[in-house]
């Protein structure tokens, strides 16, 4: 068989459902090769799409999602979505074509060294430099790809090898490592020390999600009464309607949860990367005792010193640690939670327009099941989804805050439809983060998929203004203009939506919901509230 069809076999046999992608002149064999397999090829509309919905389909599933560009610029779009995934440890599998041997010696038409560009944004970067290591290689960037922490593996196929006939070669079985149960000696000190506490927290990570260690979190929590806050990754990890959920944290200002922080005398970090919420701040206070639950040794920071570290599956290690301990009654920090819940729904009425942030949240939830899925682009919004989205089920909203790439929203809620199309999803998205991908829109519609794209409408980056306006009192070349995303929409031949009232959003969200194909609603916002919340946190009153 030709190496492609080889390199196609091994992919099924990773389990691969798509690929998404252009194609190239570096890759035909590869291309043609897909037609005989059962492997679907999203055909996108930029390779920057289909990076973010590798990215978005690995978070959801867990399994690698993959992507593939041509050589040179075709691979350089592939970058900002592939190093999200990376930073964000989502697994992803990225496919270059990449010119033959014969050429990469020297200047030649498209050729960068793409192994050295995607080394820095990748666990493992790779060249297929002949055939015979096909198997190989495919095995290793999706072992590496899925293993914790999880992250990207790239590798480029130089189009003359794809060409060659390769004999007696198959597809490795593929063996999943498990992580081991944490060792004992260390889940009988974090134990003592947590049982020596009187105001312990649980600060819960995108580890907790990834390791499918959700419904022992939500134990631990109950049996022992610890109070658990999420980062911005790890929302839904537990369900903010449980007693002990105090939402999440991560806004680089002091928030109303900074309080359980500054009370708290051990922290509990299970499943937590730094790269989302940096230590120190949090901790602020050197007395305050850190235990480390995750499946690997955690990073070095100098405000990230541990009491106990306990490394190994995390499931495991949190039933391990809560038999060990007797059960406890109460929440200390009980106040905090009422507090939380009441800034929650102040505006659940409000009507002003434009809208308010806390009240298109609040209208989305209504309109949304507990399980449909809501995809964060990045900007202001994303903050607001942050603080106030309330997520009830691990997985249902995805936010990206290590690396923060503005655009995911579009290609993520297209990757979440075509991997749960029987839940609804909605991606929440500034004016600026949606141009940057809206074209995926034709793809969405080319494949029959229906989600919406909700715009909150300010004319600004309105991240950097509310920035700015903190730190210099005024703005700077922030302003933009935008088209009429209702004709832009329907350019597309998706329905296009204008909010005039505060009170017709719900019902537009909900025929939105229920129109049966790509929806884009047009929301103006009122972010005068950004600076408002600055002030409010600014003279903020510990409830404790
Ligand atoms: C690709 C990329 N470019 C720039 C940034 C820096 N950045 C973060 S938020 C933001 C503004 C986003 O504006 P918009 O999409 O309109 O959302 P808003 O902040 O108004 O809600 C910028 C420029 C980024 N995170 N990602």
């Amino acid at each position: 068989m030709r190496a492609a069809e080889l390199f196609v076999r091994c992919l099924e046999n990773e389990g691969v459902a798509y690929i998404f992608g252009i194609p190239g002149e570096e890759n035909l064999d590869v291309m043609d090769a897909l037609l005989d397999s059962p492997i679907r090829f999203i055909t996108v509309r930029h390779e920057q799409g289909a990076a973010f919905m590798a990215d978005v389909y690995g978070r959801l599933t867990g399994e690698p999602g993959v992507c593939l560009s041509t050589l040179g610029p075709g691979a350089t779009n592939l970058i900002t979505g592939v190093a999200d995934a990376n930073m964000d440890h989502a697994p992803v599998v990225a496919i270059a074509g990449q010119g033959s041997t014969h050429r990469l010696h020297k200047e030649s038409h498209q050729i960068l060294d793409l192994v050295n560009l995607f080394e820095p944004i990748s666990k493992y970067a790779t060249r297929m430099r002949e055939p015979l290591i096909i198997p190989e290689v495919v095995r290793k960037a999706f072992k590496v790809a899925k293993a914790e922490k999880p992250g990207c593996s790239f590798m480029d196929f130089p189009e003359n090898i794809a060409g060659l006939h390769i004999e007696g070669k198959q597809p490795l079985k593929v063996q999943e490592a498990r992580t081991p149960r944490p060792p004992e000696e260390k889940v009988v000190q974090a134990a003592d020390v947590i049982a020596n506490a009187t105001r312990p927290l649980v600060l819960a990570g995108n580890g907790v999600i990834r390791s499918r260690a959700t419904d022992a979190l939500r134990e631990f929590t109950s049996r022992l009464s610890i109070p658990v806050a999420t980062t911005f990754m790890a929302k839904g990890s537990v369900s903010c309607s449980h007693p002990m959920s105090l939402g999440t944290v991560g806004l680089s200002a002091s928030d109303y949860i900074s309080c359980g922080f500054n009370r708290a005398d051990v922290v509990i970090c299970v499943g937590y990367d730094l790269v989302e919420y940096q230590p120190h701040l949090w901790h602020r206070n050197p007395e305050q005792k850190i235990v480390h639950l995750d499946s690997l040794p955690a990073e070095v920071d100098e405000h990230y010193i541990l009491e106990v570290g306990v490394v190994g599956d995390i499931a495991c290690g949190l039933r391990d640690i809560a038999a060990r301990l007797s059960p406890r009654e109460g929440n200390w920090a009980g106040n905090l939670r009422h507090t939380i819940d009441i800034e929650n729904r102040e505006y659940a009425e409000d009507n002003g327009y434009p809208v308010k942030p806390q009240k298109i949240l609040w209208d989305l939830r209504k309109a949304l099941a507990p399980d449909d899925i809501l995809i964060s682009d990045v900007g202001a919004h994303k903050m607001w989804i942050a603080r106030m989205w309330q997520a009830q089920a691990p997985n249902t909203c995805i936010i990206s805050n290590g690396f923060a790439a503005m655009g995911i929203g579009v290609p993520g809620a297209l990757a979440a439809k075509l991997t749960f199309p029987e839940r609804r999803v909605v991606t929440v998205t500034g004016d600026a983060g949606f141009l940057m991908n809206s074209q995926e829109i034709e793809t969405a519609l080319r494949l029959d998929l229906a989600f919406v794209i909700l715009i909150w409408t300010d004319s600004k980056y309105g991240l950097i203004k509310w920035h700015q306006d903190e730190r210099f009192g005024r703005d700077s070349h922030i302003d933009f203009t935008n088209p009429d995303f209702v004709r832009y929409a329907e350019s597309f031949g998706a329905r296009g939506y204008r909010m005039e009232s505060a009170d017709g959003l719900l019902p537009t969200l909900q025929e939105a919901l229920s129109c049966g194909t790509v929806a884009v609603v047009d929301c103006p916002v009122d972010y005068a509230e950004n600076m408002k919340l600055t002030e409010k946190l600014g003279a903020l009153v510990c409830p404790i």
